[in-house]
Formats: structure tokens, sequence, C-alpha cells
């Protein structure tokens, strides 16, 4: 990148809607008039993915003049991102990398933000304002709270303190069931949840965590028949589902270094990106929506095949690459991609995992596998391999088992498939020590506790399983079982060079 204003480096100026006007003209900024903007969007979840996703389709259509979707964002969890952002009036750049080119936008769409621990009630107040038409979640895989077998975790710590404490709450369900409570007492009409995180179906599989919170919550506040929360969650509030796509490897200090220079103005929490962005959304938003069809999203009547196909084919590569990289010593998705094993073992995943999307739904999938091998190639990003391999116990059921699943079910074989699950067991076995390769699973405990008490290969490999509910209940699992526990002997005996052969897939290092 040019830096011919290295002076500009050492200001101390913040990034915010007093010095925006600043800018080198080489950096796209909101010219909207940002406090003529309408607050008509709730984000629960407002990391890095949805500052580069969703705000910026929504910053689109606020500089195109629909301005009564702003968004509030809400962290559920942490201080940090409001602690970054509220001093730079919501302000943050955005920075679209590729190999040998940076684009820098900043981006105007979050007007205000809130950080649910401090104070609960504010969010309550923005989610039952009746100009919020739309909550947007991004709060990963993890914080859905299922159970093993899918069901909402009713015995979860945070799910007994919302029933317990519906005006404080602390998840997101809790906060929905309690806004939406207020809002249908009062006589507003329903926000529609779109929900944009990677899980299948994601809109329906919310709605029914929801229809199950409102269910024990309606129990409890002793609320029944067609009054109750739960009938009103289940006829009267639209949860469309979405797909979302692009990649967002952690900002690091040299990005923010790098950025101040470009910039000119210190900016706490830029967002780094690559080119790509996608998003197809069910469209279903009776409260209304933004003309998002306008600005590149994708409206319509079916997610599904959209979903699996970047779940299947993307996450799924990623969830490969981030375990096999970790064990063959890549710290990146590209390094580990530029590995011809692990690139030849990528193309064997897929064409397992292709056979099991609909032939009947358009897709391309020769045009999407190729277009993720450019993007997996981005060296610009250097996307962590141990940033992608965090909660796998989460996404490898949608990635990796739903795929494994309906092969065995068809009569083939999932081989590459169940490498990925044994390539996440032997580096949560093995893999975390060093500190640049650290992950955290929500089961780590539990994990850790097995994976020490030297079961006989098999045996420790189900109880895994039944751990982690992969599998559950499916007549497959005990031939998924069986593969897994046959890589991982390979795993343990000559690392990933003897779980490729295995594959047929030569290293020259056999
Ligand atoms: C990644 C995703 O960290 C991960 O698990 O697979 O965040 C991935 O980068 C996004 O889904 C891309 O849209």
């Amino acid at each position: 990148m040019p830096s011919d204003q290295p002076s500009r480096a050492t200001t101390t100026e913040r990034l915010s809607d007093g010095t925006v006007q600043a800018l080198p003209a080489s950096v796209a900024a909101p010219l909207y008039d940002r406090g003529r903007v309408v607050p008509g969007i709730v984000q629960l979840g407002v990391g890095a993915f949805h500052r580069a996703h969703q705000a910026a389709y929504v910053d689109d259509c606020l500089a195109a003049g629909d301005t009564g979707w702003g968004i509030v964002g809400v962290s559920l969890r942490s201080a940090d991102t409001r602690d970054a952002l509220a001093p730079q009036d919501g302000l943050y750049t955005l920075a679209i990398r590729s190999s040998g080119e940076e684009k820098l936008r900043v981006i105007g769409s979050i007007g205000s933000l809130l950080v649910a621990p401090e104070d609960p009630g504010a969010v309550l107040a923005a989610l039952t304002d009746p100009r919020t038409r739309i909550v947007t979640l991004t709060i990963t895989e993890k914080a859905y709270l299922r159970a093993a077998d899918g069901s909402l975790d009713d015995s979860h710590p945070d799910i007994l303190h919302d029933l317990e404490n519906p005006q404080a709450p602390r998840t997101a369900h809790g906060f929905l069931a309690e806004a939406l409570a207020r809002r249908q007492a009062n006589g507003t009409p329903p926000f529609t949840v779109l929900c944009c995180d990677n899980l299948p179906a994601n809109g329906a599989t919310l709605h029914r965590l929801m229809i199950e919170f409102a269910g024990l919550r309606d129990a409890r506040l002793a609320t029944k028949g067609d009054t109750g929360l739960a009938s009103h969650i289940a006829d009267g509030v639209a949860f469309p589902s979405s797909m979302v796509d692009r990649i967002v490897p952690a900002t690091t200090d040299a990005d923010r270094a790098r950025i101040a220079v470009e910039l000119g103005l210190n900016d706490a929490w830029p967002v780094m990106t690559e080119p790509f962005c996608q998003w197809v959304i069910e469209d279903n938003f009776p409260g209304g929506r933004p003309a998002w069809e306008k600005f590149g999203v994708t409206m319509v009547g079916d997610v599904g095949p959209f979903e699996d196909m970047k779940l299947r084919l993307l996450n799924g590569a990623h969830s490969a690459i981030a375990y096999l990289g970790l064990l063959s010593g890549h710290a990146t998705v590209d390094r580990a991609f530029a590995d011809p094993a692990i690139r030849q073992f990528v193309d064997g995943l897929w064409a397992e995992a292709i056979l099991t999307l609909p032939e009947d739904a358009g897709l391309d999938t020769s045009a999407y596998t190729a277009e993720l091998a450019k993007r997996f190639s981005n060296t610009a990003l250097a996307h962590r391999t141990a940033q992608i391999a965090n909660d796998g116990s989460q996404k490898l059921p949608q990635r990796i088992i739903a795929s494994a699943i309906e092969r065995t079910e068809a009569g083939l074989l999932p081989e590459h498939l169940t490498l990925v699950i044994a390539a996440w067991i032997a580096t949560c076995a093995g893999g975390k020590t060093l500190p640049e390769n650290h992950f955290t699973d929500p089961l780590d405990a539990a994990l850790a506790a097995l994976l020490g008490r030297n079961l006989p290969m098999e045996e420790m490999v189900a109880a895994v399983f039944d751990l982690a509910g992969f599998a559950k209940d499916h007549a497959e699992r005990q031939t998924l079982i069986e593969f897994v526990a046959t890589h991982l002997v390979h795993l343990k005996q000559g690392g990933p060079v003897l779980a490729f052969a295995a594959l047929g897939i030569r290293t020259g290092k056999e």
C-alpha cells in the first residue's frame, strides 16, 4: 500500500463524525446525513463479521436514501466493541483486501452501541421501540444454547437465569422473549427476527428454540392458551432464514497501525475482509425491510439449498483446512491451501459433499468451488487456521456430519468427511499447546477429561460423539465412528501424511 502521508500515523485524532471529512479521497466515507437516520434494526452481536457484512449492506441502503434502517448494535457479553466504537460515533473502517490491493471504506450504519450486561433495560427499550422492525442476530453457533439433541438446553445456567429474571436477561432468547411479550402487551406489532449465523435452516432453528424458551417462560408465569407468548411467537412472529457469507479474519495491531497511516486518523477497531460478499435472505418481513435487493442481496422463497451449499462446501472445507492445517503446521488458510496434499484433500471433500446437495436447486457447484479456491488462496487475508478451529463441536454437525450421514445413507463412503472429525479430535487432543494455535470450544473441559482417559480408540470416538451429540439417533452413527477411529489411528501413528496416504493422497513424505 502506498503510504505517502507517513506523518499522519502519529496523530492521536480519532475517526469520528467530526473528523470524517478529513479522510483522504481514496477512502470511501458515508456521505449521507447520519443525524437523520432512524434506528430500524437492532443487531445482537456486533462482532467483526456483522460489521463486514450486514452493516455494509445497510450502509448502502442508508446512502441511497432509505434512512429508516439505522442499526442499534448490542453486545451480549463484552464492552470491547462499544468501548472502541463509541468514541468514533460508531464509525469504523472496512478494509477490503485482496492479494496486492486494499480498499478502505468507512461504514456509518451503526448509530449507537449498547452493552447488554451493563444495561439490559436499555437493550429492552431499543427492542420495544416501535421504530425497531427487524432484529438481526450474529451471535455465533454456541450462543443458541442447544443441547446435544438440538433442542433448547433448558439446564443452561443462562437460560435458567433468564427464566427467573425476565426483566434483566442475559441470552438472546431472554431478550427476544421479553421484548416480544412487551410489544404484544402494548399492541406494538412484533419485529421480524433475522438470524445471520452459520446454522442450517437458521431462521426455523431459532424460531423453534424461541418457542421452546417461551413455553418454559409461559409455564413459569402461568400464562396459558392463546394469550401465551409461545403461541404468539409460533404464529405471529416471522423468522426468515438467511445465508451470510464473507471471510473476516481477526484484526491485528499491524492492521490498526497500517489503517491509521492510510486514514490519517486512528480507528480503534477496523475490520478486515475480502472482496467477496453474499447474502441470501428468505423474503418474509411482515413489518417491512430495506430494499436490500437493490444492493446485491438475493431475496428468495427458500434459502435452504444456498445454506447447505455454503455450510457444506465453504465452511466444511474451512474446518478441514483449520484442523488438518494445524496438524500440518500451517498457521493460515492460504498457506494450508497451498499445501498440495491439503488442496487435493479439499477437492476430495468437495466431491463427497457435493453429492449430498439437491440436484434440482440450480446450484452451480463447480463455479462455486472454483470461486472458493480463489478466496482461500487470498494471501492478503492471513486468515488464521486457529480462528476457524474455535467451537468445532458446534460447527461440525452442519458442516461435515450432515453430509457424512447423508452419504452413508446413500451407500457412499464418507472417507474425507470423517477425516475432518478425526482431525478435530486429534487437534483437541494435542494441537492446542502452542499459544498461536490456541482455540477454544464450549466442550473443552469435558473433552479434556474424556481424551485423558486413554480409552480404546473406538470407545473414545463413541464417547466424543455422545458428548457432542454427533449423529445422535442415526443408524449411520456406528459407521461414522469406525471411519473416524481408523483415521485417528493413522493420525496418531503418522500424522496427516499417513492419514492422507490412506486416502491415496501422496505427499512425498511417506
Ligand atoms: C469460518 C467462518 O470461523 C469459521 O468457522 O468458517 O467464519 C467463515 O469464514 C464465514 O462463514 C464465511 O462466510
